[in-house]
């Protein structure tokens, strides 16, 4: 601990200073060092990682700048039922979060803590999430053992000395202390402590438990701040679309992991709507920050400065610019090694190799079998490539501008195989909201649980709202009276299937037909009917040209069965009972002028 003293600090910052002394006290690392985020910073922490294996080096001739890293086998998602919101008051995290008071939080995970740096490094990341100096932004900074971490935020966010600078003397910052300690899954807590603006995670290295300013800051702790300070905190993409007279509409949409918001927001106009002349622009792909304008319009910044996006499934075919963006400086999580040093996942471009080394280190052949005779997987389901926003192909400067983007649409969306259409437009921005609060998905591999179980998972934020969801129901209403330009809010299903569970609608690039039918009804020039759960597109006004759907599919993909709905608003009833009466009374109202509507 000699060099905590020995180091030189850049900043004067007191209570920094003193909070960083306090943690090195409690997990005592050989050393502290500050990033300041420079390239010969990132240069030296490469080599070392190299020297332990924490990465692997790539093919740098077929992949410059690319790095592979293998976590842990039990360590490779969120892990929500070790994540908890730590508040005085239990009620004001509410049933859709586990709970613990804060001094029952910090004593479980100090306990972890304590000495889990022996014999490591304490690094001291200064991070924003937001354009640095935007008044969306916010700043961070998080304690680290590893090394993967601090290259991962280098990507994710800004970081470095300047955002040191920013602070000053005496900003505000959320603190955030990460330890891989064991890696123990019995010894691991990703607890948020938003009365002290505080993160503390322990015992895990994967992504969405450990890059603290991604889920636990811009998500859990930004909400919570969000209602606070009168803006809103979002799981959402963002993306504008260039119409062929060239003005831009930008468009938010909710949709939870690993269910296709980074395709979405990279998404290639399909062959049948090429001659119309659209271009995507793709500003944010997993959160968004939202704000009221000046002109009354909602405005809309993303926070991150990478992605951390989904491998297994992702190839030119569904998404091109994806594959464009990780062919340099990118850090692979979890996938096959081929020999050439390149890497391989399922779903992705190519053959597999004939032999490589899984992501769990072992000799790797396609169609090998376990001993229960189920194919062993060369990458892990929930795998991932970090790779900086600029290496996009669809990136827009528009991503730095500190007064965000005007937010036209909102779009809902979950993986449902049956009950919801393909596209619904709500009646206004009230109905919109519940619209959102009654979202449901299926499961996916992005957090550790059972696959395909159909929860609810309300505006996708069902494991990142760090308060009582009823509150932030509340909230949601009370933004929109304040706008006065509110954007209209849509839902949408891109995986809807049919009795033998085939997909019915193609999604990817063919999804920019619904998002035009979406800016039509913005723009007032395309015709919708009304029905029981909202407008739905008239028939023709969405275009189908060249896309191998026959009447039956194009009928199913938009029929509403009104007992299906019916047996679903029974678990909204049930999950709604929840909140009791912390429920804002116009969610329950919207709820039963829908049995009402589906009755008649
Ligand atoms: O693992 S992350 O939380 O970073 C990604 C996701 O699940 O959305
Ligand atoms: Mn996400």
């Amino acid at each position: 601990m000699k060099e905590v003293v020995a180091q030189q600090k850049p900043t004067n910052h007191k209570v920094l200073l003193n909070w960083v002394e306090e943690m090195a006290q409690l997990c005592q690392p050989d050393k502290i060092v500050w990033c300041d985020g420079s390239s010969e910073e990132k240069k030296r922490l490469e080599k070392e990682a190299l020297s332990t294996g924490e990465l692997i080096e790539l093919n740098q001739e077929k992949l410059p700048g690319c790095y592979l890293h293998r976590t842990a086998h039990n360590d490779v998602a969120r892990v929500e039922h070790l994540t908890f919101i730590c508040t005085k008051q239990k009620e004001d995290a509410g049933p859709n979060n586990n709970w613990m008071t804060p001094e029952a939080g910090y004593e479980k995970a100090r306990a972890i803590f304590k000495g889990s740096m022996r014999g490591r490094i304490m690094y001291v990341i200064p991070f924003c999430m937001g354009p640095l100096g935007s008044p969306f932004s916010k700043i961070g900074i998080e304690l680290t053992d590893s090394i993967y971490v601090v290259l991962n935020m280098r990507i994710m966010a800004r970081m470095g000395k300047a955002v040191l600078e920013q602070l000053g003397s005496d900003g505000e910052f959320t603190k955030g202390l990460h330890s891989k300690a064991d890696l123990n899954v019995d010894r691991r807590l990703i607890l948020h402590f938003p009365e002290d603006n505080t993160i503390w995670s322990v015992g895990s290295g994967y992504g969405g438990n450990v890059l603290l300013g991604k889920k636990c800051l811009a998500l859990r702790i930004a909400s919570w701040l969000g209602r606070r300070e009168g803006w809103m905190a979002e799981h959402m993409l963002i993306l504008g679309i260039e119409k062929p007279n060239g003005e831009i509409k930008y468009i938010t949409a909710a949709f939870p992991s690993a269910c296709g918001k980074t395709n979405l927001a990279m998404l290639v106009p399909p062959k049948g709507l090429k001659h119309k002349g659209y271009k995507i622009w793709t500003v944010g792909d997993d959160i968004a920050w939202l704000r009221i304008g000046n002109q009354g319009e909602l405005r809309a910044v993303n926070p991150e400065n990478g992605f951390f996006g989904v491998l297994p499934g992702t190839n030119s075919v569904t998404n091109q610019v994806a594959m464009e963006t990780m062919k340099r400086n990118t850090i692979y999580t979890n996938v096959v090694l081929a020999p050439d040093g390149t890497v391989w996942w399922e779903g992705g471009d190519g053959n597999p190799p004939a032999q490589g080394i899984d992501w769990k280190g072992n000799a790797w052949r396609p169609g090998m079998k376990d001993a229960d005779g189920k194919p062993v997987l060369g990458a892990q389901p929930n795998s991932r490539f970090t790779a900086p926003v600029a290496q996009c192909p669809t990136y827009t400067e528009k991503m730095n501008d500190p007064t965000g983007v005007p937010i036209s649409a909102i779009i809902f969306g979950g993986r449902r195989a049956r009950v919801a259409p393909l596209v619904y437009e709500s009646f206004n921005w009230q109905h919109g909201v519940y619209v959102g609060a009654q979202m449901a998905s299926e499961r996916t591999a992005a957090q550790v649980g059972t696959l395909g179980e159909v929860r609810r998972d309300p505006m996708a934020m069902l494991p990142f709202c760090g308060y009582n969801m009823a509150d932030y129901w509340a909230h949601w209403l009370e933004m929109g009276k304040k706008l006065s330009k509110a954007p209209k809010i849509f839902h949408v299903n891109w995986f809807r299937t049919d009795d033998k569970g085939r997909y019915l609608w193609p999604g990817f690039g063919d999804n920019l037909r619904v998002l035009e039918w979406i800016l039509g009804r913005v723009e007032g020039n395309v015709e919708a009917e009304q029905s029981a759960i909202g407008y739905l597109p008239k028939s023709g006004s969405i275009d189908l040209s060249d896309l191998p759907l026959t009447p039956n599919d194009v009928q199913a993909l938009f029929s509403i069965d009104r007992k299906e709905w019916l047996q679903d608003l029974k678990l909204q009833d049930e999950f709604f009972a929840t909140f009791g009466n912390r429920l804002p009374i116009k969610l329950a109202e919207e709820k039963e002028q829908l049995r009402k509507r589906l009755n008649t």
